[in-house]
């Protein structure tokens, strides 16, 4: 596609540009600048010195007054549609109630899979769009939403058509993840291998051919899935032409990145527990490390995911929110650019990657989004903020000020 000037349809000037090119390093700043939107795209993008002429009659001029542009944010890894919630596990255990306890009691995730079942599409939706909406009002133009409170067909299916439809009602990109072994559901304990099968041979096929999936996700954990159960997961995945995920070592070593690794996976997520190992898997075959900053905070972790062996190999970082009622209740993407920062110290460049170009590999968007740069898709957030770093700095007044979505405005604040 090319943007001639007469093409042009929006232009921001005197703005500073975080264009997140080269992974994010410095910001990819460009200062006292120029940007221009076309048919939905990043027509161009400069110093004001180097703005050509244009015709103000037929663009529509923002003028940003020193503001900042980052790219949309993307938040690469959630679970917010389900039913319930669990604040009365959360009161149960600061009573020193223990996590086994709880779900003997019924509590645990299978609480949620009880509540997500009994919920209809419409309430899901309902409860659902207040916390998809407090991601947009924070910047976030793109987000994944997982399934994995169904655990039956019929209602992994109802969870990856309530995903879909959230796009409809508000100016939000979803990109959805089957993740049907996120646990054993009750009527299967002590079979999972018989409930794999299920999730192979009917739920994965159906997903796939009703078109309800962009990837398949796994749990690969002592309380999850094992390796050999990942892989038949995997296996299904690659036939049905879906590129996988994992959520992998956040409790314990299972190797589950590399088996991922080996499927050419987008991402591994959580990781506190990964190898070095590991890691030169992720690096030889691309991965994304996707780190989740508020499931540690909220299980109150204190095993670090290792942060400087994926510095050292390259490994890009992703950050992401993990919102779901059990590990992370926490709807905003801004206080994990904060906690990427304070609690697993990212520098505040790498934490910005995390939720733009990163958070876009772990997706496999990385070719239209996470980056300003000319023939990039127009998501963009505008800032009142003097640098930056305070995007991570500073939590609690949000500095957003304006949202473009596909070359639209669909926020102003
Ligand atoms: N890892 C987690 O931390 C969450 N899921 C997962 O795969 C927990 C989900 C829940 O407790 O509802
Ligand atoms: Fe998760």
């Amino acid at each position: 596609m090319s943007f001639n000037v007469a093409s042009w349809q929006t232009l921001f000037i005197h703005v500073n540009i975080a264009t997140m090119s080269q992974g994010g390093e410095n910001y990819g700043e460009i200062k006292n600048a120029a940007l221009a939107i076309a048919q939905g795209k990043i027509a161009w993008l400069g110093t004001m010195e180097s703005l050509p002429a244009y015709d103000v009659n037929n663009v529509d001029v923002i003028d940003g007054h020193d503001q900042w542009l980052t790219p949309g944010l993307i938040d690469c890894h959630t679970h917010l549609v389900y039913g319930g919630n669990r604040a009365n596990e959360f009161e149960m255990r600061l009573q020193g109630a223990s996590y086994e306890q709880i779900a003997n009691a019924g509590g645990g995730i299978v609480s949620t899979v009880s509540a997500t079942r009994i919920a209809s599409e419409e309430q899901l939706l309902n409860s659902a769009l207040p916390r998809l909406k407090a991601l947009h009002n924070e910047g976030v133009t793109t987000v994944e939403i997982k399934s994995g409170y169904g655990l039956d067909t019929e209602n992994e299916i109802k969870m990856l058509r309530v995903a879909t439809a959230l796009a409809k009602h508000l100016p939000v990109t979803v990109k959805r993840t089957f993740l049907g072994a996120h646990a054993l559901p009750v009527e299967y304990k002590n079979m999972p291998d018989e409930y794999v099968e299920l999730v192979c041979k009917e739920m994965l096929p159906k997903v796939s051919q009703e078109k309800l999936a962009d990837a398949v996700d796994v749990f690969c954990e002592h309380i999850g899935f094992s390796k050999v159960q990942t892989e038949k997961v995997f296996q299904a995945a690659k036939q049905a032409n879906l590129p996988v995920k994992i959520h992998a070592e956040q409790l314990s070593n299972l190797g589950g990145t590399e088996l991922a690794a080996s499927f050419h996976a987008l991402s591994a997520d959580h990781i506190e527990y990964l190898d070095e190992q590991g890691i030169k898997a992720m690096k030889e075959s691309g991965m994304t490390a996707v780190l989740l900053p508020g499931a540690f905070y909220f299980l109150r972790e204190t095993q670090q995911p290792p942060i400087d062996l994926l510095r050292k190999y390259n490994v890009p970082m992703a950050i992401a929110t993990d919102e779901n009622p059990g590990s992370s209740p926490i709807n905003s993407l801004q206080l994990m650019l904060h906690m990427a920062c304070t609690l697993f110290r990212l520098t505040p460049s790498e934490a910005l990657a995390g939720v733009t170009c990163n958070g876009a590999n772990a997706l496999g968007i990385a070719d239209s989004k996470g980056k300003l740069e000319v023939g990039y898709d127009a998501d963009i957030a505008m800032w009142n903020i003097q640098q930056p770093a305070e995007l991570c700095y500073q939590y609690g007044v949000n500095p957003l000020t304006l949202l473009v979505k596909a070359g639209n405005t669909v926020l102003s604040r």
